[in-house]
């Protein structure tokens, strides 16, 4: 019995330290170039050259072909997709998965739609798969996973969003007012997996100071914390700092965004995923 865990490329992570792991990628466009969301992807060299391109630019989710291929081979498979209301990737695994199942009946495969991006989807792959490691049964796990994710958050800074509105994925309204330079936009994953834009913040201590008010608000209070960076090494650092200030013993860790995340996310941007806590 192979268990496998498959997530698209906007979940961070190209490895897991664990269960068999598959990561699908998404394509990122120009009129002239394609790029790839693998572990090929030089992602520095990605955004660097997207910030001289002065063309459209787009991003694709893997076809139904591509989701099925990584289905290859396994037995139990947990997917885990970017949220279905900015993104095909979840309908385009939701096709692969019935494809698949009409050939190969005895499988399971559990898709989750995670509502949500980069490091929220990386902390629900953690968990399933130290739920898993821990000797759980699949279903239980998928169970304990979908419920999991359900407790917790994501909050982001962006300088841009740009990239999202010249794809339709904000309004260009919305876009214009946080396109000013020196000031970041600051906001939440909604209950429904859209952006919710909450605050305004001009340099970065206030922006770190805001992301911390919001996660704060949205029920944190001392949980796990992965930060999420686009070539913004020393923002990452300086919100882990002051997040270790206020809750000594949390556990914490920051990574680099893959190129799916970067691409919207832009240079400098940053995504923080964290548990709720619901102290009564
Ligand atoms: O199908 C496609 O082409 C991919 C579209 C993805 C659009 C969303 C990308 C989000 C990247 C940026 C900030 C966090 C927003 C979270 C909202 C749920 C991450």
């Amino acid at each position: 019995m192979v268990t496998r865990i498959v997530s698209d490329s906007s979940c961070d992570i190209l490895e897991l330290d664990g269960v068999d792991f598959v990561s699908v990628p998404l394509k990122i466009r120009t009129e002239i170039k394609e790029y790839t969301d693998d572990g090929n992807l030089d992602v520095e060299g990605m955004v660097s050259e997207l910030l001289s391109h002065h063309g459209r630019s787009y991003t694709a989710c893997p076809s139904p072909l591509e989701w099925e291929a990584a289905f290859e081979g396994a037995d139990n498979i947990c997917v885990f997709t970017i949220t279905k209301n900015l993104s095909g990737s979840y309908n385009s695994a939701h096709t692969a998965r019935n494809e698949h199942l009409a050939a190969h009946p005895e499988k399971k495969i559990h898709i989750v739609d995670t509502l949500s991006a980069g490091p929220e989807i990386t902390m629900a792959v953690l968990r399933m798969n130290d739920l898993l490691l821990s000797g759980m049964e699949f279903e239980a796990a998928c169970k304990e996973t979908d419920s999991y994710i359900l407790s917790t958050g994501l909050v982001f800074a962006l300088k841009s969003l740009h990239n999202f509105a010249q794809n339709g994925r904000v309004g260009k309204l919305a876009a214009a007012a946080c396109g000013a330079l020196g000031i970041q936009v600051i906001g939440c994953a909604s209950p429904e997996g859209t952006l919710s834009l909450l605050a305004k913040a001009r340099g970065a201590a206030k922006t770190y100071a805001e992301l911390i008010a919001q996660m704060e608000q949205a029920g944190y209070c001392g949980g796990r914390v992965l930060i999420a960076h686009t070539m913004n090494e020393s923002g990452a650092k300086a919100i882990k700092q002051a997040l270790i200030e206020a809750y000594p013993n949390t556990d914490i860790s920051c990574h680099s965004m893959r190129g799916l995340c970067s691409y919207y996310a832009e240079k400098g941007g940053i995504l923080i995923g964290f548990e709720k806590c619901y102290c009564r």
